[in-house]
């Protein structure tokens, strides 16, 4: 299968195009975007007050201010569209937690790239024309089903379009159907990895190869519980609503850990996010990311506030974009305990390398007095002896210490007596306030 992936490569010309062409490509792209855009909305005429579009290169990108999210919704719902109206075939939209959703807006040729780069995704996950994908990603507003959809369609595969949630439709059609693919977010893989174990299907004996997963932090220890509950691969998708949706990286399957960026649509930035400045390859910093192409809502240097590395490989493949690792955290997702600087995906990442305990799980920050605590909340997987409970929580707690540097106390709930993700992304955090019920009673408090 990885041969065949290999030498039948979609788009195979863009893809493994030699580094120095596709800068001249970039370059190319950067000043027919500022050209285009320079004076074609208020945020664009803002951002780029002063600036001579014909001077700015890629080597002198990282000069330009960026923008943040927060920046751009400031233009909600469509100020800083860079075409008429009449010319968008699709608007999505994510819900935001302020209130404004984020509204991003499509033209033909923009469904087209979202199509294109999706086609790559699936490519490089061993999809071709005719296979069958089951698309469990949220269909509607958010960009992850539809442009996930897009990207099946453009291959030439077929979709299975589910949507999230009706798990127990979603066992039957995936026992009788025999999709080879499933996109869904990891924790919704693993509701469903849950649903057909109880349901009694063995990991080897679903019709499963390889699964897709992104759209929320997972980590190293997810990616094991997945691949043995469902007997896959599991493999990173990256992408944000403000870029395009789903597409902007990938990992291959010859590439696990690097995740190709689409960057001949995609220009990627890593950059130290208190001072701005680039940090060298390999080391973590926020991306920021240059849509070259796009033509209804382009963004020039925007901050994703999502922490990664960027790293270019000698991949075995062929594929010469530049990659990024997984995400290791978000800025605004830093969670500050007692001082020390804590992810909750490192937290993930200590607890699900255990396989005695379940892929559920919740952290809760008491707040409630003057020094905030850190609990994690998860479930012992039900073939795990009662004799073996106590030793098992001495040892997370210890390693939750020694990863993290801060105490973080362990409390089990009954087996299965966790929320699972049933319809968009996971929640993981659950922040108890002074005056507040405990959010797990008989457990907490
Ligand atoms: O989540 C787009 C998407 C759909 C990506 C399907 C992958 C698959 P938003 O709703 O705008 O878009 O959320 C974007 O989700 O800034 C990251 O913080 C997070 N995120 C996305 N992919 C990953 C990933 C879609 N693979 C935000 N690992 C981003 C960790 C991810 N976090």
């Amino acid at each position: 299968m990885m041969a065949e992936a290999t030498t039948q490569m979609f788009d195979r010309d863009a893809q493994t195009m030699p580094v120095e062409q596709r800068r001249e490509q970039q370059q190319r792209r950067l000043q027919e975007l500022l050209a285009r855009v320079q004076n074609a909305s208020p945020q664009h005429r803002q951002q780029l007050h002063g600036i001579d579009a014909r001077e700015v290169t890629l080597d002198n990108l990282h000069e330009l201010p960026t923008v943040s999210k927060k920046e751009l919704r400031e233009y909600y719902p469509l100020g800083a569209l860079c075409v008429e109206r009449g010319d968008l075939r699709r608007i999505h939209a994510t819900s935001g937690t302020s209130g404004r959703p984020t509204i991003v807006a499509y033209t033909e040729r923009d469904m087209e790239v979202m199509g294109r780069t999706n086609a790559r995704v699936l490519d490089a996950a061993g999809a071709k024309q005719g296979t069958l994908v089951h698309n469990a990603y949220g269909y509607g507003l958010f960009t992850g089903g539809l442009g996930m959809h897009q990207g099946i369609e453009h291959l030439g595969a077929c979709t299975v379009p589910i949507s999230g949630g009706m798990t127990q439709r979603q066992v039957t059609l995936i026992r009788d159907l025999y999709p080879e693919i499933l996109l869904s977010t990891p924790s919704y893989a693993a509701t469903l990895a849950d649903a057909m174990a109880h349901e009694g299907i063995a990991a080897s004996a679903n019709s499963l190869r390889v699964g897709i997963f992104g759209a929320e932090p997972w980590s190293e220890g997810m990616r094991a519980s997945l691949q043995a509950g469902l007997g896959i691969r599991a493999m990173d998708i990256y992408g944000m609503c403000e870029l395009q949706g789903p597409g902007v990286a990938f990992e291959s399957l010859d590439s696990p850990g690097h995740m190709f960026i689409n960057e001949d649509f995609f220009y990627p930035e890593c950059i130290d996010p208190y001072t701005g400045e680039a940090v060298p390859e390999g080391e973590v910093g926020e991306l920021v990311f240059t849509t070259l192409t796009k033509e209804a809502v382009p963004v020039i240097r925007y901050r994703t506030g999502d922490l990664a590395s960027l790293q270019r490989i000698d991949d075995p493949g062929g594929r010469t974009f530049i990659t990024m690792s997984r995400i290791v955290g978000r800025s605004d997702d830093m969670l500050v305990i007692r001082g020390v600087n804590v992810f909750p995906s490192e937290i993930e990442a200590v607890l699900l390398t255990d396989d005695r305990v379940s892929t559920a799980y919740t952290l809760v920050i008491d707040e409630r007095g003057n020094m905030p605590t850190l609990t994690a909340v998860t479930e012992p997987m039900p073939d795990v002896p009662a004799s073996q409970i106590d030793p098992m929580l001495g040892q997370l707690q210890h390693a939750l210490k020694d990863r993290l540097g801060i105490s973080c106390q362990v409390v089990l709930s009954p087996p299965g007596g966790l929320p699972r993700t049933e319809v968009g992304k996971a929640v993981r955090v659950k922040h108890w306030r002074k005056g507040e019920d405990s959010p797990f009673p008989g457990l907490l408090g």
